[in-house]
């Protein structure tokens, strides 16, 4: 512990916390535009700098620890001054086309010239404008926005070990790139959108496909249908003001009926469906010798990865679709002929806190009902975009529910959203199926938490499970190496690609950080904890979908519609 003063006010923290920490702990927010808080790019921007007493060259915040004795000013003339140049650099380089930036009133940038007040360019604008890659049908990367921050990079190479952009040259030469400045596609990228969720301006976003959502609902001769994907509705209410993790279920529902969708239904539905076939599917593996540790395969970017970086396991992976797909499949297929409505008019939307999501719907193998599963997806953000498009009060709303049978699902279904969440809702299930008695406390609470990866032994009332859980591929590496090396007999593991599982999803509310997921995470078990039935094998709508039209799981029609094969 070392005793520092900023701004003259005293505090006392660890000797390896960081200027900007330390002020925050008096209450001092020091401007940033490079850091973030969950990455380790230190000092690229300059915009954080402070003066310490003694000390004639100014020191960037996030790149310097503080020491015992150290008095910090964080606002004065020479501060202001400097940061108001490093802007200024940064400003004559960036387009000024705010009022049409994706970005515009989330954008750093933006907001920091605000705050300082910068109105007249001291510059000359010498934006350039480059290409915009817009053709992988997820990712758009607009370069001429990027201001080099760095976040993607670190993002890519270090925390999802992917390595699809990098940076390149010197000097003036600087950029973020691809390999030979190829197309996203022709990269190893996976499209979990990571380096979206960090950029702090417009030059990554996801694709917009609002507009082909708005014509399908204003077209009369199409019946248009939502699921929602359980973690959106822990984060939807950021866009409106709310804190992260309320939980806006019953408004989320009520806003997309007003947006005009025909059927508002619940991927937490096939989540559960998710769960019959996929827990079927490791029983008869463990009792029959199939492949194991049998591994999760409702994370896209996460498929994606391993079909790249790890071909050889893929026969490790369950040959289940995602909750998602087996949506889609059902839609077009049992439900329509329950409903009475010709499956070529359906339209199939799903709105997704995932980038990853917009590339597995358009996997040509993804059309077991004879149509294109899911025929649109939008991120958490353009649901919000719409919303606002529409201009009703989304806070005002009055909480509505989920249309049947498909808006029909369990606790253990929302949970799905969060790291170790598939894993749970699984458990739950196999312990009745395997030990044949009801489970007394449901919470397999030691399996729960954000920590990267988790490896525990089940007793099933003397059949032992040994799991593994990671999210972020980083994390994914560990066990897949272990797996490789044979180092270990798991017979389960759950992978999310996103850090923390789908709440820290490339499509959700810019500004998440490891504060935000957590609040997400509680949301959603809370949600779990609120359901009257928490187990996927005794929600009712399920049980009736395998009695009128599946019959039993990994059966005939389970085959055909909600199973898949993947790529080497
Ligand atoms: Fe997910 Fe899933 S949990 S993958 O993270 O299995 O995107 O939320 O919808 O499909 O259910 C995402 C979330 C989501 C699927 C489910
Ligand atoms: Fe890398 Fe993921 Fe971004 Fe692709 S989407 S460039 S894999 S961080």
């Amino acid at each position: 512990i070392v005793n520092v003063t900023i701004d003259g006010i005293p505090v006392s923290c660890p000797e390896t916390t960081l200027i900007l920490d330390a002020a925050k702990l008096v209450g001092i927010d020091i401007p940033v535009l490079c850091y973030h808080p969950d990455l380790k790019v230190r000092a690229t921007c300059r915009i954080c700098v402070v003066e310490i007493k003694g000390q004639r060259k100014l020191k960037p915040a996030c790149g310097t620890e503080v020491w015992d004795g150290a008095e910090v000013i964080t606002n004065t003339p020479a501060v202001r001054q400097a940061r108001k140049d490093v802007l200024e650099l940064i400003l004559a380089e960036h387009p000024q086309d705010c009022l049409q930036c994706v970005r515009s009133t989330s954008c750093e940038l933006q907001k920091l010239a605000r705050d300082f007040g910068i109105s007249k360019p001291l510059f000359k604008n010498d934006a350039k404008q480059l290409p915009i890659e817009d053709s992988n049908g997820a990712i758009v990367r607009d370069m001429s926005k990027c201001v080099k921050c760095g976040r993607c990079v670190e993002m890519c190479q270090e925390v999802q070990t992917v390595g699809a952009i990098n940076t390149a040259h010197r000097s003036v030469e600087y950029e973020i790139t691809t390999a030979f400045n190829r197309p996203l596609q022709d990269t190893t990228c996976v499209y979990c959108g990571q380096c979206v969720s960090v950029c702090p301006v417009g030059a990554l976003y996801e694709k917009d496909d609002t507009e082909k959502v708005w014509q399908a609902i204003g077209n009369e001769d199409q019946h248009v249908v939502v699921q929602v994907a359980p973690a959106v509705r822990v984060a939807l209410g950021e866009e409106f003001g709310m804190d992260p993790g309320s939980i806006t279920t019953g408004k989320m529902v009520a806003a997309l009926r007003r947006l005009g969708f025909d059927k508002v239904f619940d991927t937490d539905f096939s989540a559960d469906v998710t769960i019959m076939e996929e827990g079927s599917e490791l029983l008869e593996r463990m009792s029959q010798g199939g492949t194991l540790p049998l591994i999760t395969s409702c994370s896209p970017g996460w498929i994606n990865f391993v079909e790249t970086f790890y071909p050889e396991l893929l026969p490790n992976v369950s040959s289940c679709k995602s909750p998602q797909q087996m949506f889609g499949a059902l839609v077009k297929t049992n439900y329509p002929q329950k409903a009475g409505i010709d499956p070529s008019k359906i339209v199939s939307v799903s709105i997704m806190p995932c980038v990853a999501k917009k590339r597995e719907s358009a996997r040509p193998e993804m059309d077991g009902s004879g149509y294109r599963d899911v025929d649109v997806v939008l991120t958490t953000r353009e649901l919000a975009r719409m919303i606002k498009q529409s201009g009703f009060d989304f806070n005002k709303l009055a909480n509505e529910e989920f249309d049947n049978p498909m808006g029909i699902s369990t606790g253990a279904a929302v949970i799905f959203g969060t790291s170790g969440g598939v894993m749970e809702a699984a458990l739950r299930t196999m312990y009745e199926i395997v030990v044949g008695k009801e489970l007394a406390n449901v919470d397999f609470k030691d399996i729960r938490g954000l920590t990267g990866v988790k490896e525990a032994e089940v007793d099933l009332n003397g059949t032992k499970v040994k799991i593994a859980i990671a999210n972020g591929l980083k994390n994914a590496r560990v066990i897949l190496d272990k797996i490789k090396s044979g180092e270990c007999d798991y017979q389960f593991v759950e992978i999310m690609c996103c850090p923390a599982g789908c709440i820290g999803g490339g499509g959700q509310p810019w500004g998440t950080t490891t504060a935000t997921k957590e609040a997400r995470m509680a949301g959603l078990y809370q949600a779990d904890s609120d359901k009257g039935i928490r187990q996927s094998h005794k929600n009712p709508a399920v049980k009736a979908l395998y009695d009128e039209f599946l019959g039993k799981p990994l059966g005939h029609k389970s085959h055909e519609l909600l199973h898949t094969h993947y790529h080497p």
